[in-house]
């Protein structure tokens, strides 16, 4: 196990395994420049990191993310310019990570949470999870890829409902949207997100990697780009130890054990 010390977010690696917890739990883990610069920070580093091989991120206390903090807006900043030093790197780093990442949604997920939760690659929702598309209500338009991921996740009419209304989306109703991989309780979520998480980090790392560049990008491509894409990269796959590992175990009727390489 080794640990990374940061103010604003807690790391820490445990069975190849990354948690990056937020960790400003009074303001409900609200987004501050500094929060937003070592999350950025935290993924880069991942992507360096073999014994990263899935990653998790979540919020301390009561609520994944409430968003940009309201009271870490300096006067007279340019929005657009604020996302894009700041959130539009964390979102780009989390997505072009070739790992997986969970978030485990232990709370409410608003605004600026909500778009950072859309990007993770699975979404494990605590009992009491929420989503709020919390921009309407000050007068702001969905933002840190919103526009991008719920429409992908949901389709656009009910994207466009919730961007609109909106309304906060519960737990239960975001699992019958496909929002998120499931509900847990409260006595199993923990237990059931590194569960879930340890299992991604044995899996053939390079494979999955590759597996969300794809996906990521399939509703840009045609059908053409599509089967040349999957070409290249099980080209790429098919050339890791991983693969020869699962190859030699399916023939020798045992359980692969995957490294990442
Ligand atoms: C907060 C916040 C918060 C500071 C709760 N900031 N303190 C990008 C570019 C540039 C500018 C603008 O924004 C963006 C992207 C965005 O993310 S815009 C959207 C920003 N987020 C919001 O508008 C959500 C605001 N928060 C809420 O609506 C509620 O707090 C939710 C629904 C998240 C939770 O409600 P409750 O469970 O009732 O908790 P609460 O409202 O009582 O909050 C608890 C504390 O956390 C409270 O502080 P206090 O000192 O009174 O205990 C809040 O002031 C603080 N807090 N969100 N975003």
């Amino acid at each position: 196990m080794s640990t990374a010390t940061y103010e604003t977010i807690v790391t820490s690696v445990e069975q190849g395994v990354l948690t990056i917890t937020m960790n400003r739990p009074d303001q409900l883990n609200a987004c501050t420049t500094q929060m937003l610069q070592e999350l950025t920070n935290a993924f880069r580093s991942a992507q360096k990191n073999d014994e990263v091989r899935a990653v998790v991120l979540t919020g301390a206390g009561r609520a994944f993310s409430a968003g940009q903090d309201l009271q870490d807006v300096k006067d007279g900043v340019d929005y657009g310019e604020h996302l894009q030093t700041t959130y539009n790197p964390l979102v780009k780093a989390v997505t072009s990570l070739e790992k997986p990442v969970v978030a485990a949604v232990n709370g409410v997920a608003a605004g600026a949470g909500a778009s950072l939760a859309f990007a993770c690659d699975f979404r494990i929702a605590h009992e009491s999870a929420s989503f709020l598309q919390a921009f309407v209500h000050i007068g702001l338009v969905p933002d840190s890829g919103a526009t991008y991921f719920l429409p992908r996740l949901v389709g656009t009419a009910k994207a466009l409902e919730l961007a609109v209304l909106g309304n906060k989306v519960k737990a239960d109703e975001a699992a019958q949207l496909g929002l998120v991989t499931e509900v847990v309780s409260k006595e199993d979520f923990e237990k059931r997100v590194l569960e879930f998480a340890t299992h991604l980090a044995q899996l053939p790392t390079k494979a999955v990697g590759w597996m969300k560049k794809a996906m990521h990008g399939s509703f840009d491509r045609t059908l053409e780009e599509s089967l040349d894409q999957e070409a290249f990269g099980q080209t790429i796959a098919g050339r890791t130890m991983d693969h020869q590992e699962g190859v030699q175990a399916f023939l020798e009727k045992r359980t692969p054990n995957f490294t990442g390489k």
